[in-house]
């Protein structure tokens, strides 16, 4: 069954310059890329992506590694892959949460590692379920920022919004 999955190459991926190295694992999925773009994270968008984990002894440290603060490295790459059973199969590549029981080929088993902290740093974030997914994309993209109708969409008519334009 097709399906998609958001994917991000968070601040640690980017600022080891492991961008290629990831993009190339995950083309071996054959996966399409329908949505890609780089997100500056604020704390709401961080809070929101892992709302299911306040509460955690970790969780205000997760969320200053999601927006970079850790890294100093004040973005993400945020991506939608489509495709047969995309959310298995980046998962089985991104690997297990923690960077040191996942298998040494897998992305988090070769990039990833713990912090003296307890955190785990592991390169990659990827939806684990359908409902996560829909959840994630519809957090991170427009409807217009992605070149296939995975969900419904419709078109509202918006007056006085503000968004910057190019100057010249
Ligand atoms: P996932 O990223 O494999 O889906 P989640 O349980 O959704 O794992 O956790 C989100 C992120 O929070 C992980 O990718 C990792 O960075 C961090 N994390 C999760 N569990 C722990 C933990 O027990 N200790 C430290 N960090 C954790
Ligand atoms: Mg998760």
């Amino acid at each position: 069954m097709n399906q998609q999955t958001l994917i991000l190459i968070k601040p640690d991926g980017l600022v080891r310059s492991l961008t290629g190295n990831i993009l190339t694992r995950l083309s071996e999925t054959k996966l399409e890329i329908i949505g890609a773009k780089m997100v500056r994270v604020s704390k709401g968008l961080a809070e929101e992506h892992y709302r299911d984990l306040k509460g955690q002894p970790f969780f205000p440290e997760l969320i200053r590694y999601l927006q970079g603060d850790l890294h100093k490295r004040p973005k993400v790459m945020a991506m939608v892959y489509w495709g047969p059973d995309a959310i298995t199969k980046v998962r089985e590549l991104a690997g297990a949460t923690n960077p040191e029981e996942a298998v040494p080929t897998s992305i988090r088993g070769s990039f990833g590692r713990i912090r003296t902290t307890g955190l785990f740093e592991n390169v990659i974030h990827a939806s684990s379920s359908p409902a996560d997914a829909e959840r994630e994309i519809k957090l991170w993209f427009n409807p217009d920022d992605i070149l296939t109708e995975i969900y419904p969409s419709k078109e509202v008519v918006e007056r006085e919004i503000k968004r910057r334009v190019w100057a010249g």
